[in-house]
């Protein structure tokens, strides 16, 4: 890590202190560090630590949430300056909370994990059915569908899900995760992975698109 501001943004964003992100990043950015390496040395890297946390039981839901909110005050700075840099999102996920079920807080966190590692997110809601998740596909060119059930009674839209995006003909990964599913249920539906938290699915993503 080249400059010790980079450090400061990642242990801010560990301890969720929001405000002080946001003004390491003004810093960095006036003392003309690349935007690309703010977001990747000092943002990413910090949810990266908080996500290896979270997966050992060092930290849970709460601190995560919290690191989150510190990675969005930065990101909201960042984001007008990423885009005038031409700086790619690393992969577009479209992640919902599937068709009959409400329960969005996993949901939530693998966004904002996902989020936290540089991907763009569609992020459809809940109660999500088929036909929606391969319209953002689609439209949105996703390269993952991340699909969340809570309820064993919603599981199975997960595999008419899959089913309708191999009908559809697209290229797009499917990915499920929630309380009551397995890896066994995953590969017994054709998902492409099963990811038991937040932080594994950011791994599941980058192994699926090759990153
Ligand atoms: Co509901 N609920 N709930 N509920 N609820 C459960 C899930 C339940 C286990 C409670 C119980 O009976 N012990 C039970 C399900 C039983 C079953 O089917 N096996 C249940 C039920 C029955 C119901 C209702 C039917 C109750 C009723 O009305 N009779 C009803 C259904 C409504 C509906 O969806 N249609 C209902 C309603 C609700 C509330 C609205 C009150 C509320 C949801 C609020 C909200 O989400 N905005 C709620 C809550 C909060 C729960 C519990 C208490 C907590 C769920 C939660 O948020 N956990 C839950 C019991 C429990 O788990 N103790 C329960 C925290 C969250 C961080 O964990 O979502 O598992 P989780 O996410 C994890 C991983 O699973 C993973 O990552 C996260 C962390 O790293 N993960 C993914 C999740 N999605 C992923 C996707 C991925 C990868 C990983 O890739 C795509």
């Amino acid at each position: 890590m080249s400059d010790p501001i980079l450090k400061q943004i990642q242990e801010n964003l560990i301890k969720g202190k929001a405000k002080e992100v946001l003004a390491l990043c003004e810093e960095a950015v006036k003392k003309n560090i690349p935007v690309e390496q703010i977001l990747n040395e000092g943002l990413i890297s910090g949810m990266a630590i908080i996500g290896e946390k979270f997966k050992n039981n060092q930290v849970y839901v709460p601190e995560v949430l919290i690191a989150a909110r510190a990675m969005n005050s930065g990101m909201g700075f960042l984001k007008p300056l990423l885009a005038k840099a031409n700086v790619k999102a690393r992969g577009k996920v479209a992640i919902g909370t599937v068709k009959g079920d409400l329960h969005d807080i996993g949901k939530n966190l693998v966004k904002m994990m996902l989020e936290g590692a540089g991907f763009e997110i569609v992020d459809l809601g809940v109660n999500v059915d088929p036909e929606k998740f391969v319209a953002a596909a689609k439209e949105k060119s996703c390269d993952v569908i991340a699909m969340s059930a809570l309820l064993t009674t919603t599981m199975g839209s997960m595999k008419a899900t899959v089913d309708a995006v191999k009908a559809a003909g697209i290229k797009t990964k499917t990915i499920v995760g929630g309380a009551p599913l397995t890896d066994s249920f995953a590969k017994e539906i054709n998902a492409d992975g099963y990811a038991p938290d937040a932080a594994s699915a950011v791994d599941l993503v980058n192994k699926l698109i090759g990153k």
